[in-house]
């Protein structure tokens, strides 16, 4: 039996044999710096592509319609959207030559006296976001200049018995329109507005858009939620659906990142009794993830549980606010809608798994949470939960002069439409996930909700 392997010897045979077979699993799943390379560059190629699109097919417009090979304004005369929120993007990926070709878009105007009736919530968290995060970086005075204009003209919207805005403003009449609005929209302004503020001394900015928020606030129903829709003349609401999806989402966003931002406590007391509501009436544990419902405002019954795209931001919020057990429970529904659907839809129904809107409209909120939790956990599943959603993009919406929005995500169709937001911010977050830290310091600067940074105040 000299031969023969004893028991202990084939034990100590087996370990090694697992340890090799971990390390060479460990290696194939080691997310290395030069994958990382790979994922910036190939990010970069997309951005140069649609850019290149949008220079040849839409120069002068807002947006370029991808396959039909057209621009598209959002309103009677252009505002150049989609340089203006590209602008940032390029001089973080180091391209120049866009930079350059994008800044020149956004001097074109000397002013915004158009006669435009415009989204103030657009056009502060797209253009004003844009401009005031350009001149803090580079002290551009032209910058100032048209964002102190932009932000003149958008005041006469704050101007109801509620101090919360018209949804619609008149750039060169002043005329407002549209007295229902909702949370996101009223209050999503004050980090823009707040900014305005500090670089022109002139202190109404910060006042109104303060203001307006917390007018929402004090409307909270006696569980601490806001609803959908409200009137911003009698300060009733007409929709008391409560959740943190579309019409409500980036309002608690900017009640923290405010916070964060100014060290307003004002903003993080109130961001913290409305958290406190969100984890005990909105957030469903399920196996795949925690997912969030939306119930009624004043009695917390549950009236869907419809969760989608847009949805996905709560996880960064949740990074900010350092609950990262939560986080983690959101990204993990984030990305197993991704993963069921082949990319994320619009929105579906978590328990029934059901579809209620099968589009993908180039949403970034996915990625955005991948990049917070990896900076936060430095979890390699985040790497290659992005990338995974990176491949999809680049796959199925490439079109060949730019990125198109998906109508089906059962037959991938492509629709003709190429928001701005691809580039401020899909493509950076995409950007940024595989990116060093340095090229971002979170301890520094706080995104807006369109991704363009300020520098927090030294306090
Ligand atoms: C962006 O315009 C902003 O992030 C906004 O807050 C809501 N979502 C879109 C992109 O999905």
């Amino acid at each position: 039996m000299q031969n023969s392997v004893s028991p202990h010897k084939n034990t100590v045979l087996f370990c090694l044999l697992m340890l090799i077979n971990f390390q060479i699993a460990g290696a194939q799943n080691k997310f290395t710096k030069v994958l990382k390379n790979e994922m910036c560059d190939r990010v970069k190629e997309a951005t140069q592509h649609a850019w290149k699109g949008y220079n040849q097919y839409a120069e002068g417009y807002d947006d370029l319609m991808p396959l039909s090979k057209k621009g598209r304004n959002w309103y009677k005369v252009s505002m150049s959207m989609t340089p203006m929120d590209a602008y940032d993007t390029f001089i973080l990926m180091g391209l120049k030559e866009e930079a350059e070709q994008a800044q020149a878009s956004m001097m074109n105007k000397f002013n915004f006296d158009l006669d435009n009736d415009v989204q103030v919530f657009e056009v502060t968290i797209r253009l004003l976001g844009s401009l005031l995060s350009a001149y803090e970086s580079e002290g551009n005075k032209q910058f100032l200049s048209l964002a102190e204009d932009l932000g003149q003209r958008l005041l006469p919207a704050f101007k109801t018995p509620t101090g919360m805005p018209y949804r619609f403003v008149n750039l060169h009449t002043g005329n407002c329109r549209d007295s229902i609005n909702n949370p996101a929209e009223i209050g999503t302004l004050t980090l823009e507005f707040g900014k305005l503020s500090e670089f022109t001394g002139d202190k109404t900015y910060y006042e109104v858009a303060k203001k307006a928020t917390l007018a929402v606030f004090e409307r909270r129903s006696a569980l601490d939620l806001v609803g959908e829709a409200i009137d911003v003349k009698t300060g009733k609401w007409t929709n008391t659906s409560s959740h943190i999806s579309g019409c409500i989402d980036s309002y608690y966003e900017y009640l923290y990142k405010s916070w964060l931002l100014f060290g307003d406590k004002d903003f993080k007391k109130a961001f913290d009794i409305h958290q406190k509501a969100i984890k005990k009436y909105l957030i469903c544990d399920t196996e795949n993830g925690s997912f969030v419902r939306q119930v009624n405002m004043n009695t917390g019954i549950e009236i869907s549980s419809n969760y989608g795209a847009l949805d996905a931001f709560y996880t960064g919020l949740c990074v900010l606010e350092g609950d990262i057990l939560l986080a983690k429970n959101i990204q993990k529904a984030n990305f197993s809608m991704w993963n069921t659907f082949g990319m994320e839809p619009e929105e579906y129904n978590f328990k029934t798994q059901n579809v209620t809107n099968a589009q993908y409209h180039l949403r970034p909120e996915n990625l955005e949470s991948c990049f917070y939790l990896y900076r936060s956990t430095k979890n390699e599943q985040y790497l290659w939960e992005g990338k995974r959603m990176v491949d999809d993009i680049l796959k199925n919406c490439r079109s060949e002069v730019g990125f198109a929005s998906i109508k089906d995500l059962k037959t991938m169709e492509k629709m003709d439409v190429m928001h701005s937001f691809l580039f401020a911010e899909t493509l950076k977050y995409a950007y940024l996930l595989f990116a060093p830290d340095a090229s971002l310091d979170l301890k520094k600067y706080v995104l807006n909700t369109e991704a363009h940074a300020f520098l927090i105040a030294k306090k």
